[in-house]
């Protein structure tokens, strides 16, 4: 049994990529979730970098969320597409994601649950969102879809997973391809649940709560109150 180590679902979007490739593909594994804010000393406690997500199996403890992904990937079926092209090409696409984006991860960063009116969305912000619509568009044209990679939820998409959440929270405007997209790994069962369960998280952690206050306007929040 793998122990999956995660952050707050709200926040922690680089613990999700794992989180719903494992739900999705019915990999079971127990979470661990330890919230930010108490100090980073707590993920040293079983992360390497002390950062998530962290996977631990056994005496064996696998760190970053590509790693995880590669891991699993040596151990059950479906975690990359069957056909070669749309492997390597979704191996390309995850490595772009895993690598870059730095500028739509520090502008919009993944808040779940809320909805958020940007102040301003620059140049380099708009360059990273047209790749990221690019992309999708190519990997739905190239292996017929619904997901990237073909007919079946495989790593790439999981890969793009915590994007859609942001699209979702700041409104992104997309082509009608992308927008479909990314409203059909919203829908995704697991994705259903990561939300709900942010949604009813406690937390809130100071640093990520003042970088959203700093983007726009809060059109909503959605998390419980109590
Ligand atoms: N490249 C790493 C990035 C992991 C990462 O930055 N995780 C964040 C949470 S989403 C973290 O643990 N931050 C805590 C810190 O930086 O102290 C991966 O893919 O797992």
């Amino acid at each position: 049994m793998y122990d999956l180590y995660i952050a707050n679902k709200n926040y922690s979007s680089w613990s999700l990529r794992p989180w719903v490739l494992m739900r999705t593909l019915d990999i079971a594994f127990s979470e661990k979730l330890t919230p930010f804010g108490n100090s980073t000393e707590d993920f040293a406690t079983f992360s390497p970098t002390a950062k998530v997500p962290c996977l631990v199996e056994n005496d064996l403890t696998v760190w970053d969320s590509l790693s995880i992904i590669e891991y699993l990937a040596e151990r059950h079926s479906g975690v990359w597409a069957d056909d070669a092209k749309a492997r390597a090409w979704s191996r390309s696409a995850a490595a772009e994601m895993h690598s870059g984006f730095q500028t739509l991860r520090n502008e919009h960063p993944m808040n779940v649950g809320l909805r958020i009116q940007p102040t301003e969305v620059g140049e380099a912000l708009k360059k990273d969102i047209s790749r990221i619509d690019a992309l999708w568009q190519e990997g739905l044209t190239s292996f017929g879809g619904p997901f990237l990679a073909g007919d079946a939820f495989t790593a790439v998409d999981a890969f793009f997973c915590p994007v859609a959440f942001r699209f979702q929270t700041y409104a992104t405007t997309l082509s009608p391809e992308a927008e479909a997209y990314k409203d059909r790994l919203l829908a995704l069962p697991a994705m259903q649940e990561w939300q709900d369960a942010a949604l009813l998280e406690p937390w809130r952690d100071g640093e990520h709560e003042a970088e959203a206050k700093a983007i726009g306007e809060w059109l909503a929040d959605l998390r419980s109150k109590s």
